[in-house]
């Protein structure tokens, strides 16, 4: 039982719920130490939503509500976090709901929609087909689902898979709490923030952008900005954290 007047209570109650989705077979054990590298970011980042990663939230948004086919990849962590998220996301954009495991097993992959569904999501299902050039299980996807997206939005990712949906010409938006991994630097266009948070500023966005603001928004997209704004605003707290 963790007490509410915890100061880390959110964080512990985060925790918790991991870990039971774990042993419920959602959350990959390597997801528990995902989880761990993510929290150690936001620390850096003060666990809230900076200005830059707002921006790109505005931008994701402009992506996924101009473009032809757009798909939110769902992993184990994204669905026990932000189920919810998902759905209102998916509501707002119009994107298509695929379910996409590095650690993948037919059980999990029917878990996770269960628990997606349960929270409103509709989840596109299929026969899977190893149609991403990787040589292991992130290769499998749906050829009406994330095989014929032109934006794929990649919460937790891995960045050999976002390399690897680039090359097929595909634009990924990744969330991504640590700017130096793979992932962040490999995709068209990175939220340097936590899931949760970050998912209902995209979906604001999608309600609220005009055609004019979206195209401006795409057309000023730079990566490589963003994360050098979200790498500036750690060393920034480290410089002044016992002040
Ligand atoms: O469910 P599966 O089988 O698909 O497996 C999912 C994991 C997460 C285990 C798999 O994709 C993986 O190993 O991912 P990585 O390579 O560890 O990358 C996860 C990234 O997400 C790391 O850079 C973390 O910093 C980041 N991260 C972790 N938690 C959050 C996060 N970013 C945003 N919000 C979080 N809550």
């Amino acid at each position: 039982m963790i007490p509410e007047d915890h100061p880390r209570y959110r964080s512990l109650k985060v925790r918790e719920r991991l870990a039971r989705c774990a042993r419920e077979g959602i959350v990959a054990m390597e997801g528990l130490a995902a989880h761990g590298r993510g929290e150690a970011f936001d620390y850096l980042l003060g666990e809230r939503t900076t200005e830059c990663a707002r921006h790109a939230c505005r931008t994701a948004a402009a992506l996924l509500v101009t473009a032809r086919h757009p798909v939110i990849s769902v992993n184990g962590n994204t669905a026990a976090l932000a189920a919810r998220e998902i759905g209102e996301l998916q509501r707002a954009s119009g994107a298509g709901v695929e379910v996409s495991l590095f650690h993948r097993t037919e059980e999990r992959i029917h878990r996770i929609t269960d628990l997606l569904e349960e929270h409103g999501v509709e989840v596109l299902t299929g026969e899977a087909e190893r149609l991403i050039p990787l040589s292991h299980d992130r290769a499998w996807c749906l050829r009406e689902g994330i095989g014929a997206a032109d934006v794929v939005l990649v919460p937790l990712e891995d960045g050999d898979r976002c390399a690897a949906l680039r090359s097929m010409g595909k634009q990924v938006i990744a969330i991504d709490l640590n700017p130096l991994s793979r992932t962040a630097r490999m995709a068209t266009l990175t939220i340097v923030d936590e899931v949760t948070r970050a998912l209902p500023h995209v979906t604001d966005a999608c309600g609220t952008l005009g055609a004019e603001e979206c195209a401006r928004l795409i057309q000023t997209m730079d990566n490589t900005y963003l994360l050098r704004a979200a790498i500036q605003e750690m060393r920034e707290r480290l410089t002044h954290a016992l002040d």
